[in-house]
């Protein structure tokens, strides 16, 4: 594995991670009264005392500058869940909406020594949440969720930079495109070597520079570069990845070649930690992930932590990036709430994470009522605005309607969540060639995909740790093992199918309002259980993913 290189921002962060002090209550202003402890990142619900609470609640922490910051400052937040409004000194400098994105307030010049951050942290449903609701498999959670951080700034800003890597005939370069204030020109170096500068003009910058001799990421060498991008005293650091990702016909191809994706969906959840998973336990996934044999992993149903995409980059993961939906009901797809927030948490995620090259394609509207004409306009909208700040990568979406869906000519990669031998239907059935899948399902998916690629985004069935029996009755470890086995070889024998993602990783959390069909309001379909120990299909997951397949062009 590549050495490891410093992905942290410039712009000298003070973090403020740690222990902030939780005050329930739904007060307009901060409250003056105390609270008790609270760890950042961290959510209320692994407080005993909060565990199931959706409201309104104060995290409040005080710190020391040890300098000032003449020319202001600006207070980031990894993720809140799901809205905060943010009030520094007493006053408000921002807030935002969304659990799954990171957002910045714009602080005034700022004196070194002590100040104070509060944040309004919401996480109800209703009107002011148009993203996630009660009936989601999905828990809502209340907290700081990701890093904060303060970054001094100075008399010049890039903003919205976009690094990115272009193969083109004379070897590799950087396409460079930021927003710039303060300076007249840009310097970009690469692994500390300058490979050029580029011009601002009325504010932007927009060019290329060769990138000399750089080794191509890759799965199997996962080879990343640090870019520095300098403008005046403000300095963007990141890791690039030197890689190409492109469809044709049936493949998908990864620096020129077909690649087979098998993985896994994964929720960023831990009982004792909520979706606050600690970089050991993000390690440890990572290393489970490896010994499964998998190479692609959905990061469903949210814009993943940056954290966990670094080490994906490092390990040479494949990731899928998706927006915060869990089946957008037609309603949904109509209402301009949904529409604006969808849109805005898009440009969000392209712009805080095109830089990751583990990152595989965008998606968005998992299992929305695609076969509906109020899908298309916002897959239309939704993929143009993507395709706006990235054209680098392919755009899909989890359909669950592979009989109707209306929208598989809008991406790139048609995708579909489908659940036989579990929701209706048992093992019996997958055997029978003229039954659901061998008769009914994949027929259809290979007639109605266009010739794109597929990938067949969620499957599976749930097992609760230690049922066994000698039958394969559903719910017990056995059923889910054979289960995984035959669907995994129905996929790959199918002949056009490009990847496969199981549902799931590890037990997760889900809210209330699923607790009549999810037992002890956990989706039970992990490999593992939600402290990642293996259940019996681990093994058998592990075996059938060693089998890889060949698709037709
Ligand atoms: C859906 C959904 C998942 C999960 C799964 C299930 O396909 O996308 O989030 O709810 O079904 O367990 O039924």
């Amino acid at each position: 594995m590549p050495r490891i290189i410093d992905p942290f921002p410039a712009r000298s962060p003070l973090d403020l991670d740690g222990l902030w002090e939780l005050i329930v209550g739904d007060d307009a202003r901060p409250p003056r009264r105390s609270g008790e402890r609270i760890a950042v990142p961290g959510v209320w619900e692994t407080a005993l005392d909060h565990a199931d609470r959706r409201g309104v609640a104060w995290f409040v922490r005080d710190l020391v500058l040890p300098h000032d910051c003449p020319a202001g400052a600006r207070l980031v937040f990894g993720a809140v869940s799901h809205t905060a409004e943010v009030w520094f000194d007493g006053r408000r400098v921002g807030g935002h909406y969304g659990a799954h994105t990171e957002f910045a307030c714009e602080l005034p010049p700022l004196r070194a020594g002590a100040h104070r951050v509060a944040v309004r942290v919401d996480n109800r449903f209703g009107d002011g949440n148009p993203l996630s609701g009660p009936w989601q498999d999905i828990y809502t959670w209340g907290g700081i969720t990701r890093s904060v951080r303060l970054e001094r700034l100075g008399a010049a800003r890039i903003e919205a930079p976009a690094l990115v890597p272009r193969r083109t005939r004379r070897g590799w370069e950087v396409a460079v495109a930021a927003r710039v204030q303060g300076a007249g020109q840009v310097e970009l170096r690469l692994d500390g070597r300058v490979l050029g500068t580029l011009p601002v003009r009325r504010g932007r910058v927009a060019g290329a520079l060769p990138a000399g001799t750089v080794r191509t990421w890759s799965p199997a060498d996962p080879a990343l570069h640090l870019a520095e991008l300098r403008a005046g005293d403000d300095l963007f650091r990141v890791r690039l990845g030197f890689r190409t990702i492109a469809v044709r016909g049936r493949r998908i191809l990864l620096n020129g070649r077909p690649l087979t994706l098998v993985g896994v969906n994964r929720h960023e959840f831990h009982p004792d930690h909520g979706p606050c998973v600690p970089t050991a336990i993000q390690l440890k996934d990572l290393a489970i992930l490896r010994r499964l044999g998998a190479n692609f992993v959905r990061g469903s149903h949210y814009p993943n932590d940056p954290a966990f995409l670094d080490l994906c980059d490092e390990h040479g993961l494949l990731f899928w990036d998706e927006l915060s939906h869990w089946q957008p009901k037609e309603k949904d797809l109509r209402s301009p709430a949904f529409r604006a927030a969808s849109l805005a948490q898009a440009e969000e995620m392209v712009v805080q994470h095109r830089h990751h090259p583990s990152i595989l394609c965008w998606g968005f509207l998992n299992e929305c009522d695609s076969h509906t004409a109020a899908a298309r306009p916002v897959v239309r909208e939704l993929a143009r605005r993507i395709r706006s700040l990235d054209p680098t990568r392919p755009i899909t979406f989890a359909s669950h309607k592979p009989f109707d869906d209306r929208c598989y000519d809008l991406v790139d990669i048609v995708s579909v969540n489908t659940y036989p031998g579990w929701y209706g239907g048992d093992l019996a059935d997958l055997a029978d060639r003229r039954g659901f899948l061998h008769g009914k399902l994949l027929p259809a998916i290979r007639r109605r995909s266009l010739g794109k690629p597929v990938i067949i985004s969620e499957f599976g069935g749930g097992a609760m740790d230690g049922v066994r029996s000698f039958e394969l009755r559903k719910w017990t470890e056995g059923y889910q093992a054979e289960l995984l086995d035959r669907l995994i070889a129905a996929w790959q024998d199918s002949g056009f199918i490009s990847g496969l993602a199981i549902w799931q990783f590890c037990d997760a959390r889900t809210s209330a309002g699923m607790a009549m069909v999810r037992i002890r309001e956990y989706n039970n379909k992990g490999l593992l259980t939600e402290y990642r120990q293996p259940k019996e299909s681990f093994q058998r997951v592990r075996e059938a993913f060693r089998r890889r397949w060949a698709i037709d062009g």
